[in-house]
């Protein structure tokens, strides 16, 4: 299976280009923060590294590593590496608490933004001048600004819908025959209820981008087979550059490919800080490149995955592949002693036939004892008894489940909120 580029040369390159090309990438990189930003330098001087010590990719261990917290103590650009006359862009990230994270980008980020997001449409099988409906929100959130970056440089025909008024994103896919269609995971889902409800169909529609929350096999599935179409998981963040920047899976499905001329990546025990064994579940960390207004190093993300694969993979991309995104460290839930994540009760309930697609997991701290609460919208038969059992195959303990009517139950328009935590005195 051969499939579509955008830069041929570089999603092929052999690993041994790769990693010449990230070894004096990364030296580049270290100078240039060290060079460029107070903050960096004595960040690099209090952890005993000069950049003189970088001579390899494998040297990015002998970094220190960072996180949110130093961006939101250096809010809001005090950690950029340019001077502001090159600033030609920001994002955003609010984040649900405390001071938000501001991604500064020069013409340059830009236009590596838009070549990792060209690359992602490209391996989805998207052609120029198919006509792509994006519907992420075009503002500090870094979606809808980043899937047009990259449109733009595929040669795709935009359509810059925004999120909602569903009604109307139907009526512009039927009319301009939009072929691709980008949203963040839960609002995918509500274009395909619609579209079911209206006993409507999308003829045109052939590729789904989505992304931005955790996404279970099992919604995966029922997007494709619910709105026909097939389906791609897209990863990125604002501290990376954005939407696109950390890749996508291909038509093989085998896994997300990272770009790696553009980020080095490390796999984590979150507790150690140590490098997992190659395979193993741990926290994605990376390294950008290529960026300029404002490179993160070693950013530890929260995000928990494994390196599914490094080998050639079936679509020619020799880019290493890893696991969809299992949660956020912090997401992860402990109720009566079992540790799991919201996205395997996700693929728990759509198990259930009559379920529906929207759900809310409550976390009720008594006494300081957490227990969990489930609910869950689901067609006339479905029972709360049924939900509980299901849940307590998977996970071992049994949440109490709530059965709501379909519709019943709050929809965002941008990412959907799951887990509620009530403390109950
Ligand atoms: O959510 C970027 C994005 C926009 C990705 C549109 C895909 C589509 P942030 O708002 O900074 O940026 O949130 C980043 O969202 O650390 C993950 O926890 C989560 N996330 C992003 N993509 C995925 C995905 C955008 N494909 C945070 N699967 C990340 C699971 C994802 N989680």
């Amino acid at each position: 299976m051969i499939g579509n580029f955008h830069n041929a040369r570089m999603e092929t390159a052999s690993r041994e280009e790769i990693h010449a090309l990230q070894s004096k990438r990364l030296r580049a990189i270290v100078k240039h923060v060290y060079q460029s930003n107070a903050i960096y330098r004595k960040l690099l001087d209090d952890h005993g590294v000069a950049p003189d010590d970088i001579r390899t990719a494998e040297d990015v261990v002998k970094l220190p590593m960072t996180n949110k917290d130093l961006l939101r103590t250096s809010y809001p650009m005090k950690l950029a590496c340019v001077p502001r006359d090159q600033i030609v862009e920001m994002h955003m990230s609010s984040g649900s608490t405390g001071t938000p994270v501001v991604m500064p980008y020069t013409r340059n980020d830009l236009d590596q933004w838009a070549e990792c997001m060209a690359r992602c449409y490209r391996m989805s099988g998207a052609r120029p001048g198919d006509a792509t409906q994006i519907t992420p929100l075009f503002g500090l959130f870094n979606g809808g600004f980043g899937m047009y970056h990259g449109a733009r440089a595929a040669g795709l025909f935009v359509i810059p819908a925004g999120p909602g008024n569903t009604a109307r994103q139907i009526r512009l896919a039927k009319d301009l025959k939009t072929r691709v269609f980008t949203a963040v995971v839960s609002y995918g889902v509500r274009l395909m209820e619609v579209l079911q409800e209206q006993k409507e169909t999308l003829p045109d529609l052939e590729i789904g981008i989505f992304g931005a929350e955790a996404f279970s096999e099992s919604m995966k599935k029922k997007l494709s087979q619910g709105l026909d179409i097939e389906v791609f998981d897209i990863y990125g963040m604002t501290e990376s550059g954005g939407v696109g920047t950390l890749g996508m899976d291909c038509t093989a499905h085998d896994g997300i490919h990272v770009w790696e001329d553009q980020y080095i990546l490390e796999i984590i025990d979150p507790d150690t800080g140590e490098a997992v064994d190659e395979g193993e579940q741990g926290e994605l960390v990376f390294t950008a490149l290529t960026r300029e207004a404002l490179p993160m190093i070693r950013f530890c993300t929260a995000d928990l995955t494994r390196i599914v694969s490094k080998d050639v993979c079936d679509c020619g991309r020799t880019h290493l592949r890893i696991a969809p995104i299992i949660g956020r460290r912090d997401d992860m839930l402990i109720v009566k002693g079992v540790n799991f994540f919201p996205k395997q009760i996700e693929q728990t309930l759509l198990g259930i036939p009559g379920i529906g697609n929207n759900y809310q997991i409550i976390v009720e701290e008594i006494d300081g004892v957490n227990d969990v609460r489930v609910n869950v919208e689901a067609e006339p038969g479905v029972t709360g008894y049924m939900v509980e059992k299901a849940l307590k195959e998977a996970l071992g303990f049994s949440p109490k489940g709530d059965v709501f009517p379909i519709g019943h139950l709050p929809r965002q328009d941008g990412k959907a909120q799951r887990v509620f935590h009530r403390k109950i005195v």
